[in-house]
């Protein structure tokens, strides 16, 4: 496959950007190699410099869920452009857009737009302090709520992948303030509980974690956080920018049957453009400014652009509720085609799926939490990642993330990924 293009690009960027990429999972660090650079999507393929098609399962790290382009996200930001690209003003938009999320996941009642998931969990914490007046939170090994100080210390996605757990330059005085619990462990959270009695403000989780590979909480554990945060007066935040819309229509929420105080989304929300959103109770959210004292603000907040784009998925997915039963179709047919591939090879890997959210883990343990998604080998998945690239498969550079199944996804694209997983594998194991 020839990628002297990508090369060239990666060489100029490194010269001008730090480490070539704006984001640093996208640097291939965890896999070795350089990137490739993307020109073009459309579908479920995507085409980088040299001319080579790839079927994506990354899909911008979540927002296709309908796929590159749709034609009617592409009208509906033709029309937006048309009226002007921002006013800094409120826009009848930011209404509407906010009426469907509230309509999709009732335990939303006010919502906040913002322009990342990092903006919307930063925002969300700030507001259960206000709200709480208590100062510390707990989050989770290998969960990633976005790069807000509170949040790299032991995060999971780009910092797990970097292997550097804690960011430098996060004070001690904030670390301090960020309690770390071992994800589907209640007693981690009880003890920290006990040890920080009365000081803890909120508990931040992503329901089905998605940044150290995709390992859903059990039903007893969300449950049991649940129950915690009512008897301590502890705000219970879930963390949906993944898995909000992805997972079902009202997200991993509507599946566990749990409402959380607080909810924070991201990706699908924006159809592929910056927009993040924190959202929940009116008791809690009415202490968000300028109706309360826990200041927030966006100069490019609820932006006609990205409500346009996100408003117009929005509605998608209410008039077509079919698209959850589509995509649990086309991923049940990826995972089994995968396991059957895992046979030949005799090999019993990990394997966690949330509807069209999925990890394969290179460790044949259960994977249930940070430290057993550790065990994955971290070489071979490397090696693997480059054979699918080989094939045209574009999968997560990092043994530690998701891939996404879209609705553009056919099953032409599906029995190929198949092959070539088949392929790789086989190569890799010289079956
Ligand atoms: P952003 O600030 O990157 O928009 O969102 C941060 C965030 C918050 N919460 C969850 C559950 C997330 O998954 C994310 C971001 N996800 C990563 C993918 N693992 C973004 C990819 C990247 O960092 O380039």
């Amino acid at each position: 496959m020839n990628t002297t293009l990508s090369t060239y690009f990666f060489n100029e960027a490194n010269r001008y950007i730090p480490g070539g990429v704006n984001s640093p999972v996208r640097a291939f660090k965890s896999v070795a190699g350089n990137p490739i650079f993307i020109e073009r999507g459309l579908g479920s393929k995507f085409y980088d410099v040299d001319k080579n098609e790839y079927i994506d399962y990354i899909g911008s790290w979540g927002p296709h869920l309908l796929g590159h382009n749709p034609q009617f996200i592409k009208e509906a930001l033709f029309e937006a452009v048309e009226n002007g690209v921002s006013f800094g003003t409120p826009t009848e938009l930011e209404v509407k857009i906010a009426k469907v999320i509230i309509d999709m996941v009732p335990s939303i009642e006010k919502v906040r737009m913002v322009n990342s998931g990092t903006e919307a969990t930063m925002s969300a914490i700030r507001l259960a302090r206000g709200f709480t007046k208590k100062d510390k939170i707990i989050k989770f090994e290998g969960c990633y709520h976005g790069h807000a100080d509170s949040f790299l210390i032991k995060a999971g996605s780009g910092a797990l992948t970097l292997g550097v757990p804690t960011s430098h330059g996060v004070t001690i005085n904030t670390s301090k303030d960020t309690l770390i619990g071992d994800y589907n462990n209640l007693n981690t959270v009880k003890n920290l509980i006990l040890k920080n009695k009365d000081h803890v403000a909120a508990i931040i989780i992503e329901p089905i974690a998605g940044n150290m590979g995709v390992v859903p909480a059990d039903k007893s554990f969300i449950k049991g956080l649940r129950t915690i945060c009512d008897e301590e007066d502890i705000v219970l935040i879930f963390d949906e920018v993944m898995s909000g819309f992805r997972v079902a229509k009202g997200g991993a929420q509507e599946l566990f049957g749990i409402k959380p105080d607080l909810t924070t989304l991201g990706k699908i929300i924006g159809g592929g453009l910056p927009v993040g959103a924190f959202g929940g109770k009116k008791e809690i959210m009415d202490l968000v400014a300028p109706s309360g004292p826990v200041y927030q603000a966006g100069t490019l907040s609820g932006n006609p652009l990205a409500m346009s784009a996100g408003l117009a998925v929005l509605n998608y997915l209410k008039e077509n509720p079919g698209v959850y039963k589509t995509l649990e179709e086309s991923s049940s047919y990826l995972a089994n085609g995968f396991k059957d591939n895992l046979k030949k090879i005799k090999k019993n890997f990990a394997f966690n799926r949330v509807g069209s959210m999925m990890c394969m883990f290179f460790t044949e343990e259960k994977v249930t939490d940070f430290k057993t998604a550790l065990k994955s080998d971290t070489l071979v998945y490397g090696r693997y990642f480059h054979e699918m690239l080989k094939k045209g498969v574009y999968f997560a550079p990092s043994q530690f993330e998701a891939i996404f199944i879209s609705t553009a996804h056919t099953k032409e694209d599906l029995d190929k990924t198949i092959k070539a997983q088949d392929e790789a594998l086989s190569a890799i194991y010289k079956k």
